[in-house]
C-alpha cells in the first residue's frame, strides 16, 4: 500500500474537473439564477428529465483542446487530474456502451473527451483518474436523488447499478488506459452487495488504483476527502486531500465570478502541501470547451509560483 500511495503522496497538487451538459443552461433556468452549485441545476431547478436531455443538443464545446488542457495543468505543477466521467445528472462524459445518453451518442459533439484526455495526460505524463457518481443518478429511473419527475416508473437502485454504473465503471476502467484514481461522491442507501462489487471492480481491474472515502460506510477508501480548510478539517489521516473550486461553483456557471485570489490560492496549496495533504483544485470548462481567463491567468501564475521556489 505504502508503494502504491507513494506517487499520490508525493503528488501534492492536482486538477479536478468538472463539466458536463449543465453548461448549457450555466446556472439559471427559465430566466432564474439557481442558487447553487451549477452541476445542481436539475435537481435545485426541478426540470423534468425529458427537458433536461435538452441540452444535450446544445452541448458542442468545439474550442476543447486535451492538449492544451494537460499542458495547463502540467505548467500549473499539477500531477494528476480527476475529471467528472459522469456527475449527479447521469450524464455520461464519455462513449458509454450502458447507455446512450452520453457525449458521443447524444450531442453534436460527438467526440470522448475522456478518451481525448487520457491520451494526452499518457503523452505528458500526467496521472489521470475519474470522478464517478454512483449513487446519485437523476436520469436513470432507479438513480438515486430524483424524487421531482414522477413521469416514469421507478425501479430498484440495485437495478441501475447493474444496468449502468457497473457496467460504466467497468468500461471506464478497462478502456482508458492506467487510471490512477477513483473518485466516488455521495455515498447513499445502496445495498451492501452492489457497494462490494463497485469496489470489487475497480481494484481488481486497476491494482495501482487510489480511490477517496465516498464509496460507501465499509470503505474508507484510500484517502480521506475535505471540501473545506480550516482547523476542524485537518486530519489525522495520514492520506487526505482537500478539494475546492477555484471559483464560487464546482461546474460552469456564467454569473460565477468569485474566484478566489492567487495569494489565497498559492496560501492554500502551501497550507495542505506542509501538512501532508493534497490540494485538488478544481476548474470548470464552459460549454464551448474552454476555461476562463481568470482560471487560465491563476494556473499560470501558481506555475510561474513553482517555478521560482522549487529547487530543482
Ligand atoms: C459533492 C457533489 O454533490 C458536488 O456537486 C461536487 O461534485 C462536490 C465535489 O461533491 O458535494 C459534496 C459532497 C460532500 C460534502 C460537500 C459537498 N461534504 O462532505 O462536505
Amino acid at each position: 500500500d505504502e508503494a502504491r500511495m507513494e506517487w499520490w503522496q508525493d503528488a501534492r497538487f492536482g486538477m479536478f474537473i468538472h463539466w458536463g451538459i449543465y453548461t448549457v443552461p450555466a446556472g439559471f433556468y427559465n430566466g432564474e439564477a439557481q442558487t447553487n452549485s451549477a452541476e445542481w441545476i436539475m435537481n435545485k431547478g426541478k426540470i423534468p428529465v425529458a427537458e433536461y436531455e435538452k441540452f444535450a443538443d446544445e452541448f458542442n464545446p468545439t474550442k476543447f483542446n486535451a492538449d492544451e488542457f494537460v499542458a495547463l495543468a502540467k505548467q500549473a505543477g499539477m500531477k494528476y487530474m480527476i475529471i467528472t466521467a459522469k456527475h449527479h445528472d447521469g450524464f455520461s462524459m464519455f462513449d458509454s456502451k450502458a447507455t446512450d445518453y452520453n457525449i458521443v451518442d447524444a450531442t453534436p459533439f460527438k467526440r470522448d473527451i475522456l478518451k481525448e484526455l487520457s491520451i494526452a495526460c499518457q503523452e505528458q505524463g500526467l496521472k489521470f483518474g475519474f470522478y464517478y457518481s454512483q449513487a446519485q443518478d437523476w436520469h436513470h429511473p432507479g438513480g438515486l436523488g430524483n424524487s421531482w419527475d414522477k413521469s416514469f416508473e421507478r425501479v430498484s437502485s440495485d437495478a441501475y447499478v447493474y444496468e449502468k454504473a457497473l457496467p460504466e465503471v467497468k468500461q471506464l476502467l478497462t478502456e482508458y488506459g492506467p487510471i490512477s484514481n477513483f473518485w466516488w461522491d455521495t455515498p447513499r442507501e445502496m445495498t451492501k452487495s452492489v457497494v462490494d462489487s463497485l469496489h470489487h471492480i475497480t481494484t481488481a481491474l486497476q491494482p495501482w488504483i487510489i480511490t477517496n472515502d465516498r464509496l460507501g460506510d465499509d470503505y474508507p477508501g484510500d484517502h480521506k476527502t475535505f471540501e473545506r480548510n480550516g482547523p476542524r478539517h485537518q486530519p489525522e489521516a495520514k492520506y487526505w486531500e482537500l478539494c475546492q473550486p477555484v471559483s464560487g461553483s464546482w461546474g460552469y456557471r456564467s454569473d460565477d465570478d468569485n474566484f478566489k485570489s492567487i495569494p489565497t490560492l498559492i496560501h492554500n496549496l502551501i497550507d495542505q502541501s506542509s501538512k501532508g495533504g493534497n490540494y485538488l483544485l478544481n476548474v470548470s470548462p464552459t460549454r464551448e470547451g474552454i476555461l476562463r481567463t481568470e482560471a487560465v491567468e491563476r494556473m499560470k501564475a501558481i506555475g510561474a509560483w513553482m517555478d521560482t521556489n522549487s529547487e530543482a
